[in-house]
C-alpha cells in the first residue's frame, strides 16, 4: 500500500511584487499593532506584514490584522450616495451633493421644528482621531445638538466613568511593558487570546521569561481561562463581592501599602467601614467563589512585590461596570499598584480607536478631556473654535443608551449614524428596531451599504476605510499611532474627514469655523489644544512624521520633550530617527499626583446592589455574550473575509453537554433561546468551557443573541449589562430552523 502522494505537486504561491510598503495601524481591536501594506506595481493592495520594528506588535499580527487587506473590495462596499423619500422604499443613487444638501436641510428642519437636541448623532471608537476631532467640531460649534453620543458606551463607558471617579481623569495608567515588571496579574472578564491576541503573545513573553501567578476571573473557561494558575470562575456581575472580600482579608492581615495610602489617596477610612461587611465568609454566598481562594488569590495579590490588573468587557458591560472599576481601582490603590513598573489598573480597550474618541471627539464633553461643565474648558475651545461659548450647552447631554429611549419617546426626530451598527449591537434589538421605526429621518454613514442599519435610512453616505484615509489611532496604552493614506477611497466613497468638512459648509449660517484641508492640519490643532494646562493628554510633541519614526508615541508627549529629543539625536529628518528616540510616558501617575482636586486619588467604597437579570424557573440559564478571535462585532468586515468567516459562518452557542443531555439536545443541533424580549435560533456547541447553569452566544451574528438581552444600564456610565440575562432553551425542528439560518447568512 502506497501512503501519502505519489506525484507531488507543489503549492505554487505567486510571486507578489511590492512596489512599495505604506505604514499603517490595525482598524480592528485597540491592541494598535503596526501593519506595513505592500502596494503593487498599480499601486494596488498585493500584501500585509506586521511591521517589525514596532514596539507592540514586533513583526506579529493575529488573524483579522493579517487578513485584512482583503477588506478594501469586499462585498457589499458603498459605491455612491443613497437617497430615498421613506424608509423601506427601493434607495436611488444619487451625488454627493443631492445627499448632504438633503441631510442638512433634515437636520435644520427637524431642530427648527423640535429643537436643537431632537437630532441625534450617535458616532464610534472605529474612525481616525482626526476624524472625531472633526466630527466633534461640527456638531458641538455648528449643528449644536447635545444629544451627541458614541458606541463607546457600550464598550468602555465603565472604565472611563471609574478611571474619573478614582483619579479625576481618564487614561489608562499602564502599558503592555507592565507585563515584563510585575509579580502577579489578574485578569478580570478579559479574553486576551481571542480578544487582543497580540497583547497576549506579550503576555505569554513574559510569563515564559519569568514565571508569575496570572488570575483569571471569568464566569467561562475562556482560553485565558485555561492557561491561567488560578481561575476563579465567578457568579455572573459580583465581581465587586469579589474584590470586597479581598480588600477586607488585605486589610484585616495587614498586607496593605500603609505609606502609599497615606501619602496618595483619599477615603480610606470610609472604604474600610464598608469592608467590614465583605467577609469572605459571607462574600463566598454572593461572588461563587470559596473563602479560602478568596482568601489566597488576596493574599498572592499583596504580597507580590507589584501587582497588576486587566480588565475588559466581564467588568465594563455590568449594572455595577463603573464600581467594578472603582473597586480595581480601590485594590490597586490599597497595594501600593499605581502608576508603578508592573504595578497598574490597565483597561483593555475595545475598538481601534475607542481611545481616539474619548480623547479628542467631544461625545460627551468638549475636546482633550475637557468638560462642558467646567467654565475654563469652554472658554478654552470657544475661543480656540471662534465661536461664542453660549452656543455649547451647560453639561453633557444624553449617552448612546438613552438616545434609543428618546426617539421612542419621540424627544429625538432624527438621527445620524457613523460607524456603527446598533441594530445588531444594541441590546434588546425589538426594542431598537421600534425605536429606529419612529424615526422621521435617519442617515448612516457607513462602509458597507448592506450594514443592517440602512434598511431604516433615508440616507446612506459611503465611506472609505482604513488606509484609504490618513491619520492617527490611540491604542490601549496610550499610543498614538498612524495610518498614511495607501489607496484611493473605493468607488465613490469618500473619508469620513470629507464628509464632515462638507457637510460643516452647510452649516455655516450658524457658525463659521475654520476645518483645516487634510486630517494633518486637523492633528496641529489638537496638538495645540492639547498644550500646557497640566493635562496628562499632552500630545503636542507629536508629529506624524515622528509618530511613524517611533512607530507609535505614548501621551503624554509635550513639545519641549520632542524638541529635547531631536536635539539630542540631531536628526535633520525624523524619519531616519529611531523608535527609541521619540519616548512618551510608558506609565501615568508615577509621582502619586493624580488629577483630583487635591492631587490624590479616591477610595471610594462600592456596596453590591444584585439588580441583574438572575435565572430563574421560567428563565434558567445564565445567558452570556461575547466575542470570538475570527470574527470583528457585527461581521461587517470580517463576515466578508472567507478566511475569517469560514471559522463560524453560522450563530452558534455554547452549552454544557451534561445540560444538554438533562434536556436531550445534540452537538450540532438548532435550538430556539429564549428570553423575556424575544427568541433566536442558534446551533448549539457542546463544551465544557460554560458551566450548566450557562449559555455563551457571541454576539457577532444579526437577530441573533441582542433579540435576547436585556442590557440594564450602568448608573454611572449608561454602558449596559450585555452578559447578564435569563434565558430558557426550547427544541425546534431541524429542517425548518436549518432553512431559517441559510436565510440568515446573506454571504
Ligand atoms: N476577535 C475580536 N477581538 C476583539 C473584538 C471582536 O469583536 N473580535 N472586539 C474588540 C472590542 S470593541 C472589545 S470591547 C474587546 C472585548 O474583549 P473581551 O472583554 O475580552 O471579550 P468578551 O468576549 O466580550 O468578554 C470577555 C469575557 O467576559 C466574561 N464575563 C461575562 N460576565 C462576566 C462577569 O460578570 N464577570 C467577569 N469577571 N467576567 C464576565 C465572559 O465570559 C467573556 O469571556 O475585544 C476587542 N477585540
Ligand atoms: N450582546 C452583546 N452585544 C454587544 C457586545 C457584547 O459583548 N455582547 N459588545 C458591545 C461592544 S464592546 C461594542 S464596541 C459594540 C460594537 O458595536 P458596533 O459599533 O455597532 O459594531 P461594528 O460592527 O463594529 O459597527 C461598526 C460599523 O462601522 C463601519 N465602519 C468601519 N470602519 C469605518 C469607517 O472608517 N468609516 C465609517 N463611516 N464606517 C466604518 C462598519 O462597517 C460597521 O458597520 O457592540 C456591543 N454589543
Ligand atoms: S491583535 Fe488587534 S490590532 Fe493586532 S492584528 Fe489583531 S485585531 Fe489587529
Ligand atoms: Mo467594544
Amino acid at each position: 500500500m502506497i501512503f501519502g502522494r505519489t506525484q507531488r505537486k507543489p503549492i505554487a504561491i505567486p510571486a507578489k511584487t511590492v512596489k512599495e510598503w505604506k505604514y499603517s495601524t490595525c482598524n480592528y481591536c485597540s491592541t494598535g499593532c503596526a501593519i506595513e501594506l505592500g502596494l503593487g506595481e498599480q499601486g494596488q493592495i498585493v500584501t500585509s506584514r506586521g511591521h517589525a520594528g514596532a514596539d507592540v506588535n514586533r513583526g506579529k499580527l493575529c488573524i483579522k490584522g493579517l487578513l485584512e487587506h482583503e477588506l478594501f473590495d469586499s462585498p457589499g462596499r458603498g459605491k455612491v450616495p443613497l437617497l430615498r423619500e421613506r424608509a423601506h422604499q427601493p434607495f436611488a443613487a444619487g451625488s454627493w451633493d443631492a445627499a448632504l444638501d438633503r441631510t442638512a436641510e433634515e437636520i435644520k428642519r427637524i431642530q427648527a421644528q423640535h429643537g436643537r437636541d431632537a437630532f441625534a448623532v450617535v458616532s464610534t471608537g472605529q474612525l481616525l482621531t482626526e476624524e472625531f476631532y472633526t466630527l466633534g467640531k461640527l456638531v458641538r460649534g455648528q449643528i449644536g445638538t447635545n444629544n451627541y453620543d458614541g458606541n463607546t458606551t457600550l464598550c468602555m463607558a465603565s472604565a472611563v466613568s471609574g478611571y474619573k471617579r478614582s483619579f479625576g481623569a481618564d487614561g489608562p495608567p499602564g502599558c503592555y511593558g507592565d507585563f515584563e515588571h510585575t509579580h502577579c496579574l489578574m485578569a478580570f472578564g478579559s479574553n486576551l487570546p481571542e480578544q487582543h491576541p497580540i497583547i497576549y503573545w506579550r503576555l505569554k513573553e513574559a510569563l515564559e521569561k519569568r514565571r508569575f501567578p496570572l488570575i483569571v476571573v471569568d464566569p467561562r473557561v475562556t482560553m485565558l481561562a485555561q492557561f491561567a494558575d488560578i481561575h476563579l470562575a465567578i457568579t455572573p456581575g459580583t465581581d465587586t463581592v469579589l474584590i470586597n472580600a479581598m480588600m477586607h482579608v488585605i486589610f484585616k492581615e495587614g498586607l496593605h501599602d500603609a505609606d502609599y495610602i497615606a501619602r496618595h489617596t483619599q477615603g480610606a477610612d470610609e472604604l474600610r467601614a464598608l469592608l467590614a461587611d465583605y467577609d469572605p465568609k459571607t462574600a463566598q454566598h454572593v461572588c461563587g467563589i470559596d473563602e479560602d481562594r478568596i482568601r489566597t488569590v488576596a493574599r498572592i495579590y499583596a504580597k507580590a512585590p507589584r501587582a497588576m490588573s486587566i480588565w475588559t468587557m466581564g467588568i465594563n458591560q455590568s449594572t455595577h461596570g463603573s464600581d467594578g472599576v472603582v473597586d480595581i481601582n480601590n485594590l490597586n490603590l490599597i497595594t501600593g499598584n499605581i502608576g508603578r513598573p508592573g504595578g497598574t489598573s490597565l483597561s483593555i480597550t475595545g475598538q481601534c480607536n475607542a481611545m481616539g474618541t474619548r480623547e479628542w471627539s467631544s461625545c460627551s464633553g468638549l475636546p482633550g478631556y475637557r468638560q462642558l461643565e467646567k467654565p475654563k474648558d469652554r472658554q478654552r475651545v470657544a475661543e480656540f473654535w471662534g465661536i461664542a461659548e453660549a452656543f455649547f450647552p451647560p453639561a453633557r447631554g444624553l449617552a448612546q443608551t438613552d438616545i434609543f429611549p428618546a426617539i421612542e419617546t419621540g424627544e429625538i426626530k432624527g438621527l445620524w449614524l457613523v460607524a456603527t451598527n446598533p441594530m445588531t449591537s444594541m441590546a434588546n434589538q425589538p426594542r431598537i428596531r421600534r425605536a429606529m421605526e419612529k424615526l422621521e429621518f435617519l442617515v448612516v454613514q457607513d462602509v458597507y451599504e448592506d450594514v443592517e442599519t440602512t434598511q431604516y435610512a433615508h440616507v446612506f453616505l459611503p465611506a472609505a476605510v482604513w488606509a484609504e484615509k490618513e491619520g492617527c489611532h490611540t491604542n490601549t496604552e496610550r499610543r498614538v499611532n498612524l495610518t498614511r493614506n495607501a489607496l484611493r477611497p473605493y468607488a465613490d466613497s469618500k473619508p469620513d474627514f470629507w464628509i464632515f468638512n462638507q457637510m460643516a459648509r452647510r452649516f455655516e449660517d450658524r457658525n463659521k469655523i475654520h476645518y483645516p484641508a487634510t486630517p494633518e492640519g486637523a492633528f496641529e490643532e489638537m496638538r495645540e489644544l492639547s498644550k500646557g494646562e497640566g493635562r496628562t493628554l499632552d500630545i503636542s510633541g507629536m508629529s506624524y512624521d515622528r509618530i511613524e519614526a517611533a512607530r507609535g508615541i505614548q501621551w503624554p508627549y509635550s513639545e519641549a520633550r520632542a524638541l529635547a529629543d531631536e536635539a539630542r539625536i540631531g536628526a535633520a529628518d525624523t524619519r531616519t530617527a529611531l523608535r527609541q528616540d521619540f519616548l512618551g510616558d510608558a506609565r501615568l501617575y508615577a509621582d502619586g499626583a493624580f488629577q483630583t482636586a487635591s492631587g490624590r486619588a479616591n477610595l471610594i467604597p462600592v456596596r453590591f446592589v444584585n439588580n441583574n437579570e438572575c435565572p430563574d424557573a421560567e428563565y434558567p440559564f445564565w445567558l452570556n455574550s461575547g466575542r470570538v478571535v475570527e470574527h470583528f462585532h457585527t461581521r461587517t468586515r470580517t463576515g466578508k473575509i472567507g478566511n475569517c468567516n469560514k471559522f463560524s459562518p453560522t450563530p452558534y452557542m455554547e452549552m454544557n453537554p451534561d445540560a444538554a443531555q438533562a434536556l436531550g439536545v445534540e452537538h450540532q443541533s438548532y435550538v430556539r433561546v429564549v428570553s423575556r424580549r424575544g427568541d433566536a435560533v442558534v446551533m448549539v456547541q457542546l463544551t465544557q468551557r460554560v458551566g450548566r447553569d450557562m449559555l455563551f452566544i457571541p454576539f457577532h451574528f444579526h437577530d441573533c443573541v441582542n433579540r435576547l438581552t436585556l442590557g440594564l444600564l450602568d448608573p454611572h456610565s449608561r454602558q449596559p449589562a450585555f452578559k447578564q440575562n435569563a434565558a430558557r432553551i426550547e427544541k425546534i425542528d431541524q429542517r425548518e430552523a436549518a432553512r431559517l439560518n441559510l436565510e440568515r447568512r446573506s454571504f
